[in-house]
């Protein structure tokens, strides 16, 4: 496959159009079932509304912060759904998609964003590790895991291998290249799965590199191929074959998901100030949700029933986030000690006796009527 069409654009891989036509590719066939399509349906609609509720929470008062995933829906629940169990993922933090196909409960991520917890879940549990703030940490994190993998022996056909995702802006640390060149000289069982969702909060790619991201893994020595980022199918197809790759020996490959953060980088920032509306309604027209709803009723693959069906499912979640959000406990504040690290030792204990005795300070004050 050559790196460019004749007019110098780069390829994209597309399975499903905007229109919601599928289209074959030699490459990458789509071996899928109406079950598995609906289901995928069924996954963009509802962590799509996971996503709306959190941002609303945030709204309320009742999430310190969110990262919203809108628009990128597709990316995520492809590329996850390509997975097994046995395999682990690396996420950043807007990874919502991924969270839920790995079966994290969405008051989960609702916690950490409350700030009650320090993560959420059992990576172990889940073969999803917890979300990483430092910007492509993750893609090192995620390298040496998968040499571990490596050298444990628990690749091969039926075996295990590793997926980190990450943005965009992450290309522009060391971190990330370091990853891609360890992976490469250890042949490492990696993808690397980058959404460029073309903001760096308000840094565009063009300010980031002078080629085409997806690009960049050819000076490293591995694969990389540039998807459609808002057709779940083609996240789908080319990260299972990329996992099945990695799994049987053939070292990483690098998959650039072409996509489009609809919101804002998080509900702290305002994307007015750098981006023009028209940008976001070019976008809007390539909704990854849209596409899908018009491939399954164009096929007949599912009718009224079934997408009322959804939305209902979709109201119910949002209900039951909604009440779980503002149920969540608050830590005792000395929990904190607990999760650093899984054997006691004299410094911490000092450290969470002086942390003890700020806290009984307060209470004191309170006591002799201070403030
Ligand atoms: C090492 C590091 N530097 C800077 C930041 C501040 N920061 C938070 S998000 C972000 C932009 C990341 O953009 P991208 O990798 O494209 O991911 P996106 O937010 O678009 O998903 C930056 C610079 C950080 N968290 N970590
Ligand atoms: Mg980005």
């Amino acid at each position: 496959m050559s790196d460019n069409t004749a007019h110098g654009e780069p390829e994209l891989v597309q399975l499903l159009t905007p229109d919601g036509e599928l289209i074959d590719h030699p490459d990458y066939p789509l071996e899928i079932g109406p079950e598995d399509i609906r289901g995928l349906y069924r996954d963009l609609v509802l962590v799509r509304r996971v996503d709306t509720e959190a941002v609303a929470l945030q709204r309320q008062g009742e999430l310190g912060l969110w990262a919203s995933l809108l628009g990128q829906e597709a990316a995520q629940i492809g590329s996850a759904r390509a997975l097994r169990p046995q395999d682990t993922a690396f996420p950043s933090y807007r990874e919502h998609g991924v969270a839920w196909v790995r079966g994290v409960e969405p008051k989960a991520l609702l916690g950490m964003w409350r700030g009650v917890s320090n993560g959420g879940w059992d990576p172990a549990q889940h073969g999803l590790q917890l979300y990483t703030i430092v910007i492509g940490s993750q893609t090192l994190h995620a390298t040496g895991y998968a040499m571990g993998v490596q050298r444990d022996g628990a690749t091969g056909e039926d075996g295990s291998a590793v997926i980190v995702y990450f943005g965009d802006g992450a290309t522009s640390q060391g971190d990330t290249s370091e990853a891609f060149n360890f992976a490469a000289v250890n042949n490492a069982p990696v993808v690397f799965f980058l959404q460029n969702n073309q903001w760096a909060i308000s840094e565009p790619p063009e300010r980031q590199a002078r080629v085409p991201l997806y690009r960049r893994a050819a000076g490293f020595g591995f694969p990389g191929v540039r998807i459609d980022g808002n057709d779940v199918f083609a996240s789908l197809a080319v990260t299972r074959k990329a996992m099945q790759q990695a799994r049987e020996g053939q070292g990483p490959m690098l998959i650039e998901a072409f996509t489009y953060r609809m919101g804002a980088h998080t509900t702290n920032d305002d994307p007015t100030r750098y981006r023009v509306a028209a940008e976001l309604e070019e976008w809007k027209a390539k909704d990854p949700i849209l596409r899908l709803r018009a491939h399954i009723q164009q096929q007949g693959l599912g009718d009224d029933d079934f997408f009322t069906e959804v939305e209902n499912e979709a109201d119910r979640l949002g209900e039951r986030l909604r009440s779980e959000c503002r149920s969540l406990p608050d830590p005792d504040p000395l929990d904190i000690f607990h999760e650093v690290y899984a054997e006691p030792n004299t410094q911490l204990d000092l450290q969470r006796a002086e942390f003890a005795d700020y806290l009984a300070s307060f209470e004191d004050a309170g006591a002799e009527g201070g403030r």
